[in-house]
C-alpha cells in the first residue's frame, strides 16, 4: 500500500498550484517523521476526487499510506480510518468542489466531534478535473462551463464557513509559498483535533488567479491575499471572525481554540470506559425485563 502506483499516469498542467501543495505536504510529512522518529508510513493521505485528489498518487520520496476515496466523502472515510487507527496521522486532501460542495455537510459534524485529522483544501475556485465548471468559490457572474451567462450564486467564503461551523483550528495559505505552507501543514498536524489548512491553489487552465492574489502595484491592483498582522491573537474568536470577514483573504494562522483540545477518538475511548463502569450484569438486565 505504501508504494507509488507505477501505472497511474495523471499529470497536472504546467504551473498548476497543486505542485506547490504536493511539495509542502512531502516536507511536512518528512519533518514530522524526523521529529517523532517514526516512519512516513505512520501517516495516511485520504484524497477526494479532482485534480487536487490526484496528489495522493504523486507524492515523491518515502510514501505514506493512501486512499483515493469518492467525491465529497473524504471526511466519512477519515472518520472510519481514524476511529480504528487513532495511532495514525491522517491527512485529507480535497478540492473546493469536493470539500465545499458535495462534501460540505460533513464539515460541521466532524468539527464538533473534533476528529483528529488535518484537511488541506486546494481551492482553485473551479472544478478543474471535469474541465471548468463553477464551484462554490467561483466568483459571482463569472462565465464557466456550467454558468454560460454568468454565475448566479454569490461566492462562498470558506474561512467564514469554517468559523461558523466551529472548526477549532483554521489556517490559510497560498500554494506559491511552499515553505510556509509546509510549516502550516506540519503545525496543523501537531494540533490534537480537527484542523483545516485552506490553500489558494490556482488552476492555470480554467481559473488563473495568481495575479489577483498577488496584486499589481504598478497597475494599482490591490492583492486579494494579505498577511495576518503579527499581533493577531489566534485564540481570540472575535478577532478571527473579523479577519475572515470581507472579500480579501488573510494568510497565516487564523484561529486556534483556547484551552485543551480533546480529540474525537479520545472522547470515544472515554465514552466506552463510562459504558463499562455503568454496565449492569446480563442477569440483572434480563431480570428487569421479566414481567
Ligand atoms: C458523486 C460524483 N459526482 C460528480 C463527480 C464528477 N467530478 C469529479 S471531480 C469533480 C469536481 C472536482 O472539483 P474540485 O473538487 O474543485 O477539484 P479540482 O479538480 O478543482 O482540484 C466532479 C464534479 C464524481 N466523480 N462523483
Ligand atoms: S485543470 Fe487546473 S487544477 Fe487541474 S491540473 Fe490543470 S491547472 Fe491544475
Ligand atoms: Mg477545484
Amino acid at each position: 500500500m505504501s508504494k507509488r502506483n507505477p501505472v497511474y499516469d495523471f499529470k497536472w498542467c504546467p504551473g498548476c498550484g497543486d505542485f506547490g501543495v504536493k511539495v509542502a505536504i512531502e516536507q511536512a510529512l518528512a519533518k514530522r517523521a524526523i521529529e517523532r522518529q517514526e516512519s512516513v508510513e505512520k501517516s495516511a493521505i485520504i484524497a477526494g476526487i479532482g485534480c487536487s485528489g490526484n496528489l495522493v498518487h504523486l507524492q515523491e520520496g518515502p510514501q505514506p499510506f493512501g486512499i483515493h476515496g469518492i467525491h465529497g466523502r473524504t471526511l466519512p472515510i477519515a472518520y472510519g480510518f481514524k476511529s480504528n487507527r487513532p495511532d495514525m496521522n491522517v491527512l485529507v486532501v480535497s478540492g473546493d468542489g469536493d470539500f465545499l460542495s458535495i462534501g460540505a455537510e460533513h464539515i460541521g459534524p466532524q468539527a464538533r466531534r473534533n476528529l483528529d485529522i488535518t484537511v488541506v483544501v486546494m481551492d482553485n475556485g473551479i472544478y478543474g478535473l471535469t474541465k471548468g465548471q463553477a464551484s462554490p468559490t467561483t466568483e459571482f457572474e463569472v462565465v464557466t462551463a456550467t454558468t454560460r451567462y454568468g454565475k448566479l450564486d454569490d461566492r462562498m467564503h470558506p474561512l467564514e464557513v469554517y468559523m461558523g461551523l466551529g472548526v477549532p483550528y483554521i489556517a490559510s495559505e497560498m500554494s506559491s509559498r511552499v515553505k510556509q505552507l509546509g510549516e502550516a501543514i506540519k503545525d496543523a498536524m501537531d494540533y490534537p483535533g480537527f484542523s483545516i489548512v485552506h490553500v489558494q491553489s490556482p488552476c492555470t487552465t480554467y481559473n488563473d488567479t495568481y495575479a489577483l492574489l498577488k496584486g499589481d502595484e504598478k497597475k494599482g491592483i490591490e492583492p486579494l491575499a494579505f498577511p495576518i498582522p503579527e499581533e493577531h491573537d489566534v485564540t481570540d474568536l472575535d478577532a478571527a471572525r473579523k479577519l475572515v470577514t470581507g472579500k480579501r483573504i488573510p494568510i497565516g494562522l487564523i484561529y486556534k481554540r483556547a484551552g485543551e483540545s480533546v480529540p474525537g477518538h479520545e472522547r470515544l475511548r472515554l465514552a466506552k470506559e463510562r459504558t463499562k463502569a455503568t454496565q449492569a450484569p446480563v442477569e440483572r438486565l434480563l431480570a428487569a425485563m421479566t414481567i
